[in-house]
């Protein structure tokens, strides 16, 4: 894997890495103010990353529907000493998940190596500069509306093919913009703007995106449309990362990083006898 500032390739060592999610808030829908201390925050990644997550996507403002935003002050406060501490202690690329470019900024000064922007920029170009400047991988996610607004009765003609013209869009505006598609991963955006259906389609059509020749991201960890209490959601979490591994997604951003990382692997295993 090459992920060096100034060099990054987007190499993947096997079909499908895990990130694993690091939430610095007091109110995300699924671990919620555990770790909005600093200390905290690290010592999850860092188990994290022993239970075999490659990526660690660390983020200081929820984006669960609904959720009031932070101002840039308080989202920097919550990350910048947790990516601080984790770097130089793991080999685990860290990625900042973040609408804001100057967080972007410092987060990669910071050690970062990728920049999760869930607005895949949609009002100016200033975060693909920054992607494109420090050499971050960028991860494009597809949303309609705003996390404030976004579950108020989505509606799409046809989901699959909305997403694969937004990609379409943004890839050719991101390369107008100076950020090379080589930087560049893309994700459908699991939970945002879409219904239980909108999302299953989604999953089911995911090799349609596959046309891009970007590695795609699916986060579907634990989130409302798999049903139930958002605490006994695992084993479909589970089965979407197989879904996603079996569509030749790059990338799985997940809560609970052994147990997909141990189905993902015996997967791969079978999928390779
Ligand atoms: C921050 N965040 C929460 N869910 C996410 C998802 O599905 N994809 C990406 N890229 N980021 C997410």
């Amino acid at each position: 894997m090459n992920w060096q500032t100034g060099d990054i390739k987007w190499q993947f060592p096997r079909p499908t890495l895990v990130m694993g999610i690091v939430n610095v808030t007091p109110d995300s829908f699924s671990d919620g103010g555990k770790f909005i201390d600093a200390d905290a925050a690290t010592a999850h990644a860092l188990q994290l990353a022993a239970d075999g997550a490659e990526l660690l996507d660390i983020g200081g403002e929820s984006t669960r529907p609904g959720a009031p935003p932070v101002d840039e002050a308080e989202e920097l406060r919550r990350v910048i000493p947790v990516i601080e501490k984790l770097t130089g202690q793991t080999d685990a690329v860290i990625s900042i998940d973040t609408q804001k470019p100057a967080v972007a900024q410092a987060a990669t000064a910071a050690g970062a190596r990728v920049i999760n922007d869930i607005a895949a920029h949609r009002t100016d170009d200033t975060m693909w500069r920054v992607a494109a400047q420090t050499g971050a991988g960028y991860i494009a996610m597809h949303m309609q509306g705003t996390p404030q607004t976004m579950q108020n009765a989505p509606e799409y003609d046809d989901v699959v093919a909305t997403v694969e013209a937004f990609f379409a869009e943004r890839l050719e505006a991101m390369a107008a913009a100076g950020l090379p598609a080589e930087q560049v991963a893309l994700d459908p955006g699991f939970g945002f703007g879409k219904t239980a259906g909108h999302n299953l389609a989604l999953l089911a059509g995911l090799t349609r995106f596959t046309r891009f020749q970007r590695p795609l991201m699916v986060g579907a960890s634990r989130k409302s449309f798999l049903g139930g209490k958002v605490t006994e959601r695992l084993g479909s979490s589970i089965a979407c990362a197989c879904r996603a591994a079996a569509a030749g997604a790059g990338i799985v951003r997940v809560h609970d990083v052994r147990e997909t990382a141990q189905a993902l692997r015996t997967w791969e295993a079978i999928n390779g006898a």
